[in-house]
């Protein structure tokens, strides 16, 4: 089999080309062929320095990830690298596209390193709930300081060339167009001086002499970090650096690494990485189908939904016409946007000039007939079969033919939408999640109808909006709402039965969800959609309303709260609950908090079996990526459906049973044979 490493050799310096595709990911025959080509290089005389780059999109964007969990077949990084970086002659990174895990640490281990301005370089490995593995958090820190380095091993994100030039990584930014080029003469100019070596480096010393650094940033980060093991243990690795000598801190990562190679979170977050690239694919409908051209997008309602959802569309530079029926709806659905984008400028997150660019490609009508040419028509008001039809009959004889028809609900049925229509091949539900222009997750919901080329254009246009798309099948509540709905069922039985409702919460939020059910109501208001007769109680819900208790908005839900919004629980709300509860024979008893944990989550994972064996979900790494995406499910256990896989489906089965809860036929054969949903 053909090396995906070759060599070059220009004069007197060699360049060491990897291509690999897609990504240049460092597996097993790309680190046998550097390894023989700069153990070729550092013994041939002729070479008096050496260039690495990559073919393709990208330099080395890390090891091969599909390599974790197995056998590990040598050569390791560690050697090659450190072979590399010990010897005399320059060797010369030369970055393209995202030098990103391994590959950052390859350059890291070079004495050099060039970037085009368009390069990113970052340690990404604590979002697969990791820490570099071949030197990163050891290299790093003696290169460009503790300070600087904690952010990119402990949240991950890549920084661009510029930035990077900044703070010392990189040497120098080089021509877009002219990479090797630019790299062989840097490598050149570079030959018979001694060789800067970054585990040499003393930039870490920041660490030492202001130890608190850690802990300040631990502190400030401890939201972000909250139930993830690697961001830690990126820390501790760091701070190692200042505290030992190299090799000890080498070991150190060493241990580390293979600590949280070997547990359950980032077994977690390497399915959700895959899950994410798969959900976007669509098994029935291949890959090089037509892709219908998306230029101009029609938006019907400006209110909260409306105006997020076109925000997305304006961000990404497409042009957006929003219809209302009056002009101060209008008017206020527009501006609220506007402000939308300002308090994100003042953030920073946005310049002045994006602002107006965005605002720029908005045309707010009250007039059907300027939606004509639109591309896409995206609907999204009053949650009512009879007004979603009249509004989709309306578009049918307005909108262009081979024009997209799209409505936003939340759980109505899109093929009785589309018999409004003559063109159900055309349309297709997109369900955006409140705030829409902030939330990642996008579920996509296929019609009986909906032809495969809508479909691809749909799934193409979310990666173009920055959303994360999931297929679903036409079913009440699609996947997520579907299976929140039998959590929130269980969550108001369990009360009804004497659980305390702040144990319900707090077993969520010890679970990793950012809050419960009811902590949940609070923020949206319990009165919504309430009928406003004190006199009429026949939920919960009704009864708090009853007497004033909205939740956040009045200093009062179910929990008090108080002036920093803190909750405390209320023991009138207590009493309320058991009140309502007796008036409606309900006994109460003491509820564990493991029973609470097993009747709000198994009947999720039974609902999401459900979804599977009806075919409205592709797979069940998709309902993974609804949930972490859309609801707040912690990534660390990867999803419900991989997090019942990894405590094992018949002991999700034996919970459901106990508790007298439905146990569908597909997941107890699964059980049964011992077989997995993943
Ligand atoms: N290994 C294996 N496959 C990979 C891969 C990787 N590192 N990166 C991407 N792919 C596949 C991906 O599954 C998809 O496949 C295709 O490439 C295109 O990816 C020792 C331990 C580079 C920014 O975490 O962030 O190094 O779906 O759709 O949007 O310390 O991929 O087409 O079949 O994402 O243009 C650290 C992971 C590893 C980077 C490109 N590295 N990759 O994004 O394309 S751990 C990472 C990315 C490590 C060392 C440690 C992105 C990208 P398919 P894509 P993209």
């Amino acid at each position: 089999m053909t090396s995906p490493i070759r060599t070059e050799l220009h004069d007197d310096v060699l360049v060491v080309i990897s291509d690999n595709p897609p990504v240049n990911a460092l597996g097993q025959a790309v680190r046998q062929g550097l390894k023989d080509a700069i153990e070729g290089a550092l013994a041939d005389d002729r070479v008096k320095a050496v260039v690495i780059r990559c073919d393709g999109r990208t330099f080395f964007a890390g090891a091969d990830i599909t390599e974790f969990g197995k056998p590990p077949q040598g050569p390791n990084l560690p050697e090659t690298l450190d072979a590399m970086e010990a010897s005399d002659k320059p060797v010369v990174a030369a970055i393209h596209g995202t030098a990103l895990g391994g590959g950052c640490e390859v350059a890291l281990a070079c004495h050099y390193r060039v970037a085009v301005p368009s390069a990113k370089i970052g340690l990404p490995e604590v979002k697969l709930g990791l820490i570099p593995g071949a030197a990163g958090t050891q290299r790093l820190p003696r290169l460009v300081g503790a300070e600087a380095a904690l952010p990119m091993v402990a949240i991950g994100n890549p920084i661009a060339a510029k930035k990077a030039q900044s703070i010392g990584l990189i040497d120098e930014l080089v021509g877009e167009e002219s990479l090797e080029a630019d790299a062989i003469a840097f490598a050149r100019s570079k030959i018979g001086q001694d060789v800067p070596r970054s585990s040499e480096g003393t930039a870490n010393q920041d660490g030492v002499k202001n130890p608190d650094l850690f802990d300040e940033f631990r502190a400030k980060q401890g939201r972000k970090m909250r139930g993830f093991d690697a961001p830690n243990a990126a820390i501790e690795a760091v701070k190692a650096a200042g505290e030992m000598p190299y090799a000890d801190g080498v070991k150190k990562e060493r241990e580390l690494f293979m600590k949280l190679m070997s547990g359950t979170q980032s077994a977690a977050m390497r399915h959700y990485f895959f899950a994410e690239r798969a959900a976007n694919k669509i098994d029935d409908v291949p890959a090089d189908t037509e892709i219908l051209p998306i230029k101009k997008v029609g938006i019907i309602g400006a209110g909260t939904m409306g105006g997020g959802i076109a925000m997305n569309f304006l961000s990404a530079g497409i042009a957006v016409t929003i219809l209302e029926m009056k002009q101060d709806a209008l008017d206020r659905g527009t501006s609220v946007m506007r402000k939308n984008y300002e308090n994100t400028a003042k953030r920073g997150r946005m310049t002045g000039e994006q602002v107006e660019q965005a605002m720029g490609l908005l045309t707010p009508t009250l007039e059907y007939d300027d939606l004509a040419d639109c591309d896409l028509v995206i609907e999204a008001v009053f949650e009512n079969m009879d007004v979603k039809k009249e509004v989709f009959a309306k578009l049918d004889e307005t909108v262009k033919q081979g024009a997209i028809l799209a409505s936003n609900t939340s759980y109505l049925d899109i093929d009785e939408i589309a018999t409004a229509t003559k063109r159900p091949g055309y349309v297709i539900g997109l369900h955006f999640f409140s705030p829409a222009n902030i939330m990642k997750l996008l579920e996509v919901v296929r019609g009986a109808k909906t032809r495969g080329d809508v479909l691809a254009t749909a799934m193409k246009l979310s990666k173009k909006i920055g959303k994360v798309a999931v297929v679903s099948g036409v079913c009440p509540g699609f996947i997520g709402n579907r299976m929140l709905s039998k959590r929130q069922e269980q969550a108001n039985q369990l009360i009804m039965e004497g659980a305390n409702y702040w144990d319900v919460d707090d077993v969520l939020l010890e679970f990793g969800f950012p809050m419960g059910p009811f902590q949940m109501g609070d923020l949206a208001g319990i009165d919504i959609g309430w009928h406003r007769d004190p006199t009429k109680v026949t939920t919960i819900r009704e009864a708090l309303c009853a007497v004033g208790r909205f939740g956040q908005k009045a200093g009062k839900g179910f929990y008090d709260y108080d002036e920093a919004r803190q909750r405390t629980p209320s023991d009138e709300v207590k009493q309320i609950i058991a009140d309502f509860a007796a008036r409606e024979g309900s006994e109460q008893r003491d509820i564990s908090k493991e029973e609470i944990k097993e009747r709000l989550l198994y009947p999720m994972v039974n609902e999401g079996a459900k979804i599977l064996d009806e075919g409205m979900a592709q797979r069940a790494s998709d309902i993974d990526v609804v949930w972490i995406n859309g609801y707040g499910w912690p990534l660390f256990t990867g999803g419900p459906m991989f997090w019942a896989d990894t405590i094992g489906l018949s002991t999700v089965v034996e919970g459901l049973e106990k508790h007298g809860l439905e146990v569908s036929d597909y997941l107890r054969n699964k059980a049964e044979k011992g077989e997995t949903f993943n």
